[in-house]
Order: structure tokens, then sequence, then C-alpha cells
């Protein structure tokens, strides 16, 4: 029989390249949306798969749909990839970010405990997490403690505490993945990355004349989102519940990246770079990398993309877009 897969978040990044690889896999995939106004582009990383995913309205917060759809689907596997996953954003509307990634989360452990428990869960934990916190040779890792600097940060915190606290107690299969930076053209364009390169190739088509960014000193992990789906699901398929840190070990700042993509596109960065104190914050996490030691030596895990590899299918895919517009 096949095995299903219920993923919350689909329609995002993470969630439509799980969604890709599952399917490919033979899994039999269900997923939630939430209801918005504007129908139009809500599953559009997802038309591609319209005939082998299922998907329903659905909502952390709302707790009778989780138990319904829980009780009726009895997957083999949840991933729980909603969230209000904007850092900065998660400043401006702290409550909502709590609800939705500390309360919703406990929302969905009681659902999947008291309807599908023999289900793998996993947790999209987060290197936010980290926050002021490094080890002293420049590595966070899994037994690296957590010093939130953000809304998202400390509700990220209490939700990994909270499946690593049922997993104990109820002895669910519970685990975290705790996942670096990590981006692909399917990134929403108010990350970082994703903001540089397609507002790079708007100037380089003379669709734009600048870009404004907030700190460009901190430094981040970056990798691909389609090598981390593939961690994900590793995680679930290990032979025991764990917390795993994904990361490809190396780390730069945002002003390189942005170095690489400008030179990539032969574009003059003192032309059109500003920096706009609208996009800092009002406390920065200024330094991620992470060692990914555990992950390989166990899901026999690595990242295949290099950097500069997924900045430049970033910039392929911006320049057909607009060239196809
Ligand atoms: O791309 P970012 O917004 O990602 P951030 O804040 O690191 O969070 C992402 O990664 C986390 C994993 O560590 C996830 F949990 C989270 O959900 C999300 O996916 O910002 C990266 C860096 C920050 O230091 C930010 O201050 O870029 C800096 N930055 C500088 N100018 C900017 C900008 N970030 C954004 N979004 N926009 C700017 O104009």
């Amino acid at each position: 029989m096949k095995k299903k897969a219920f993923i919350t978040g689909i329609a995002g990044q993470d969630g439509s390249y799980l969604a890709e690889l599952l399917t490919k896999k033979g899994y039999k995939v269900f997923g939630i949306i939430r209801r918005n106004s504007t129908v139009e582009h809500q599953k559009s990383r997802l038309e591609h798969l319209d005939k082998d995913v299922e998907i329903s309205y659905g909502d952390l917060l709302n707790e009778s749909s989780l138990h319904q759809l829980l009780k009726k689907i009895q997957p083999n596997e949840i991933y729980n990839l909603a969230a209000q996953s904007h850092v900065r954003v998660s400043f401006e509307i702290p409550q909502f970010t709590i609800k939705t990634n500390a309360l919703g989360v406990a929302n969905i452990l009681e659902a999947y405990r008291l309807n599908s428990r023999n289900a793998k869960f996993y947790q999209a934990s987060s290197s936010e997490m980290f926050g002021r916190s490094v080890d002293k040779d420049g590595y966070q890792r899994e037994t690296t403690p957590f010093q939130p600097t953000s809304p998202y940060g400390c509700a990220k915190v209490f939700a990994f505490n909270m499946v690593k606290h049922y997993r104990i107690a109820y002895k669910l299969f519970a685990c975290n993945g705790i996942l670096f930076n990590h981006e692909s053209p399917r990134r929403g364009s108010n990350f970082v990355t994703n903001k540089v390169v397609k507002t790079a190739v708007r100037i380089k088509l003379g669709l734009e004349k600048k870009l404004k960014l907030g700190n460009i000193n901190s430094y981040r992990d970056w990798g691909h989102s389609k090598d981390y789906v593939e961690a994900m699901r590793l995680i679930l398929n290990y032979k025991k519940p764990d917390d795993w840190v994904i990361a490809t070990g190396q780390t730069r700042s945002v002003k390189q990246m942005t170095d690489y993509v400008f030179n990539k596109l032969k574009l003059n960065k003192k032309k059109h770079i500003f920096i706009d104190k609208k996009y800092f914050r009002p406390e920065e996490l200024k330094y991620l990398r992470g060692d990914s030691t555990k992950a390989k030596k166990y899901l026999k895990w690595k990242p295949n993309y290099r950097f500069e590899e997924m900045l430049d299918e970033m910039i392929d895919f911006w320049m057909d877009h607009y060239e196809r517009s």
C-alpha cells in the first residue's frame, strides 16, 4: 500500500519541494492551505502536482480541522512546515507569530497524539533558535544552547521543546530538523537571497534602479531547499526519533552573497545598492554556521548544491521569468 504523508505549509518553498520528492517516491500526499482572499497564486508552486496531491483548507490555529484530517487520513508521516516564517516580520506581529509557531505546534501535536499516534512527526525547527549562541569553534550544533533573538526564534524554541516533550512523555516518533537557511527560485522574494537576485536581475534588465537592504554584515549558512527536504524525509525514516542539525557548514555575509550576484550580472554595486534602516531588526542574529556531522554520519545526508550553483539557478529563474513576460 502507498505510504501517506500529511504536510502543513505545503504551498511554500519547502512544502512544494517535499511534495514533489514524496510523490516521486510513491507516497500519496495530503496537505493543508489557509483560505486566502486572493486565490490566484496560492497553489502556484503545486500546480504541476495537482493530480498527485490532495489539498484541503486548514490552519494550525483551527484545531478541529487538524483532528478531522488526521483521523481520516491516518498518515504514516506528518511534516509540520507551516509557520509565520519571516523573522523581521515577527517583530511587527509578535503575537500572531507566537500563536502560529508555538501554539499552532501544540495544536498539531495534540491532534497527532489523539488521532494518528502511529505516524512519525517532523517539526520544522530553525537555526534562528540559536540566536546569540555560537560554540567556541565557530559552529552551532545539536548541543549548542538556544539564545533566540526574535519573537520567531522564541516561538520556535517553545515548539522544539514541545516536540521533544511529546517524544519522551508519550513515546511518539516526533523529531526536530534544525534547518539552517535554505533557498531556491521558489523562495519568497522578501527573504534576502531572492530579494537580491530578483532585484539585481530587474536592474540588469532596466526595470529597476535601486536595491535597498538592511544589515549586510550578518552571516548565514545558506543551502538549497531541495537538499533540505531530502533531509526531512531521511529524519523520519531513521530508526529512532531524534533532533538533527541540517546545514552546509559554510558561512557567508549578506555582503558576500550580494557581491557574487552583482559580479555575476556585471552590475556596479556602488551605483545601485542602498542601506535602508527600515530593513534592520531590533535585535539581529549576527552569525550562523551549522555542523551537520551527526546527520552526515547517521542519516548519510549531505548537501549536493554549491552556494554559487544555487544563486546561479535563482538568477536564471528570474532572467527566464522576465524574458518570457
Ligand atoms: O533572508 P532572511 O530574511 O532570513 P533569516 O532572518 O535568516 O530567516 C530565515 O532563515 C531561518 C533559519 O535560520 C528560518 F528559520 C526563517 O524562517 C527564515 O527562513 O535574512 C537573512 C539576513 C538577516 O541577517 C537580515 O537582517 O539578511 C539580512 N538582511 C539584510 N537586508 C535582510 C535584508 N533580510 C531581508 N529579509 N531583507 C533585507 O532587505
